[in-house]
């Protein structure tokens, strides 16, 4: 027994990884089951796939992808053999040590390749555009499921809960003799912004009563995308990959930060109707939730402290539309407008948009089409009588690095597009195949969303459908817009080492694509002066916690780790309100 130590696969087959023992119930449940190999075939299996430390870009550049360093995607090239995975009939059946003993009815084998054309890579399901509904819910139990005559009984929820069966205590690991020493916990501190406000601006309205509020991104990892996606975590301990220790880690991180908005993605919908709604509502949360379309069982939540806002008005956002290939997948946004609960004075509204964008790192046609819907219903929602707009939050992981097309689109309210490869709107991949550009118009004139992200008028006479009404629409030329002035609270990069900033992390990426963007206030901060509004109709960012970079997470093993239960860092920012 080797500990501690960082040993390369296939190089000892004495190796057995610390903390994980050969009888750990991950791989006991499957022993006396139809057709599974023995307990310690698995585990050698199992053993020689998991990679302590193994962080993409920790790799000496000579084993580092020849593509790309910080890679999204599995490359049909040089890639390291596919991961068995526990969960997985059909994955074992791959390995050749699996007899074919198929437990449950048609498992769909994923080829685990990304092909050169523009499908969304396979190991996420994906839905077909008819018949999505029955056939997805269909084929996603039985990977999920255990084989027959384990444990758990038919169509047990506590299987899709929780990968190892067996309940962890919070922040603890189950007793196991070869448990390694504690992870360290990352550093992040609180920067405090509030003096950085310009005075100028700011002189003549020094209100007695500002509202301040917290305000809170975070995507928690869904539980169902980690089982599909276990060759992202071979990093982990298995434990702390299970559910039922990191529920307990979620819920307390919440509750710790206690953002009085917070805006969540991945959160799976038996989860969220079963612990996290009645948690939340448990410490004073009104919850608002939107998932995914085609029985995508994860989805976006608002919540929001009851004594500090009011709901005014949710609006779910789907971004699939039936007849228009370019929307054919299942993402959602969810935004909702508040009331901010104040005795003292009468504040504006604020509408909070979250959302969560397509993964897709070559589909960046898509993604700008999803953000554009988005854009145009937060308008809608926003607008104020007078034609303005009241102070804005869009929140989410929006699959997008700081540096991508689609983020200056957001910041600059305008993208000039001409050129611009479909692979490099997301910029997640430094070298993306493919060289399809975005076509102009990138989505169709029938969305009935005009080039300035705003919802075209349903009752344009047809006449109006010529070509001059098109040119008119901007359908013609390169160029798209947005009516909102949204600054990021975030800079991406560390004040103290310049790194980038990381928000997402496993072990094949490390990089930033959650955002708090808002409108800023004249004299704010991070508000350059041509993104300012007017202070009634804008908010002033107070302080941040501070992210970390790659250096720091890899001290920690990555995410998920022990104590950080999502493969996401939460973003969470303080803001005023002025009256
Ligand atoms: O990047 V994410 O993780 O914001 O944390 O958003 C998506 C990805 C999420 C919802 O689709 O699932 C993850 N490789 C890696 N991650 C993937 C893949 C994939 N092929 N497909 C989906 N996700």
């Amino acid at each position: 027994m080797i500990r501690g130590h960082y040993m390369p696969r296939h190089t000892n087959s004495n190796y057995v990884r610390p903390g994980v023992s050969p009888n750990h119930p991950m791989f006991g449940r499957y022993l006396s089951t139809v057709g599974f190999p023995p307990t310690q075939t698995v585990y050698n299996h199992w053993r020689h796939w998991y990679q302590p430390g193994h962080l993409w870009w920790t790799q000496p550049p000579h084993l580092q992808h020849r593509f790309s360093s910080f890679s999204t995607v599995r490359h049909p090239f040089n890639r390291p053999p596919r991961p068995p995975d526990p969960y997985n009939w059909s994955s074992w059946r791959q390995t050749g040590i699996l007899p074919y003993t198929q437990p449950r009815r048609g498992l769909h084998l994923s080829a685990g390749l990304m092909d050169r054309s523009e499908r969304e890579p396979p190991p996420k399901r994906r839905k077909s555009a008819d018949g999505r509904l029955a056939a997805e819910r269909s084929q996603r139990l039985p990977e999920c499921s255990p084989p027959k005559g384990s444990r758990s009984t038919k169509g047990s929820p506590e299987w899709l809960h929780n990968v190892t069966g067996i309940p962890v205590p919070p922040g603890k690991f189950p007793s196991s003799p070869e448990r390694t020493e504690a992870t360290p916990e990352l550093k992040r501190h609180w920067e405090d912004l509030s003096q950085l406000c310009n005075a100028a601006s700011a002189k003549g309205r020094k209100q007695k009563w500002p509202f301040d509020f917290s305000v809170m991104s975070y995507n928690i990892l869904s539980q169902d995308l980690l089982c599909d996606n276990t060759y992202l975590y071979r990093h982990c301990n298995p434990p702390v990959l299970d559910w039922h220790h990191r529920f307990p880690n979620i819920i307390k991180e919440l509750e710790q930060h206690s953002a009085d908005i917070m805006c969540l993605q991945e959160v799976q919908e038996d989860h969220y109707k079963q612990q996290l709604k009645p948690s939340l509502e448990s410490l004073g949360y009104h919850c608002e939730y939107k998932r995914r379309t085609g029985l995508k069982p994860d989805g976006c939540a608002v919540v929001f402290k009851r004594d500090r806002f009011s709901l005014v008005s949710c609006h779910p956002v789907e971004y699939f539309r039936r007849g228009i290939p370019l929307l054919d997948r299942d993402n959602v946004g969810l935004i909702v407008l508040l009331r901010p609960i104040d005795p003292h004075s009468s504040l504006t509204n604020v509408c909070v948009a979250n959302t969560h964008l397509l993964y897709n790192p070559r589909r960046g046609d898509i993604k700008l089409a999803q953000l554009a819907m988005l854009l145009a219903e937060i308008s809608r929602v926003a607008q104020l009588p007078d034609s303005s707009a009241c102070p804005v939050l869009l929140c989410g992981d929006l699959n997008s690095v700081p540096w991508s097309p689609l983020y200056r689109f957001i910041k600059d309210s305008r993208l000039d597009y001409d050129g611009i490869p479909i692979g490099k709107v997301s910029g997640q991949e430094e070298n993306p195949r493919g060289q399809r550009i975005l076509t102009v118009p990138i989505w169709p004139r029938s969305l009935g969303i005009s080039q300035q992200c705003q919802y075209e008028s349903q009752t344009r006479d047809s006449d109006l459908k010529d070509l001059e009404q098109t040119e008119l629409d901007g359908f013609t030329s390169p160029s798209i817009e947005h009516c909102l002035k949204l600054t990021s609270a975030y800079s991406h990069y560390l004040k103290e080492s310049g790194q980038p900033e990381i928000t997402t992390c496993h072990s094949r990426t490390a990089i930033t694509v959650d955002y708090i963007f808002y409108s800023a206030a004249l004299g704010d901060a991070m508000a350059q002066a041509e993104c300012s509004v007017p202070p009634e109709k804008g908010l002033q960012l107070l302080g941040r916690l501070s992210l970390v970079g790659k250096d720091e997470l890899q001290e920690v093993n990555g995410l998920p780790n022990q104590h950080n239960s999502s493969d996401h860092l939460p973003l969470l920012t303080r803001f005023r309100l002025h009256p």
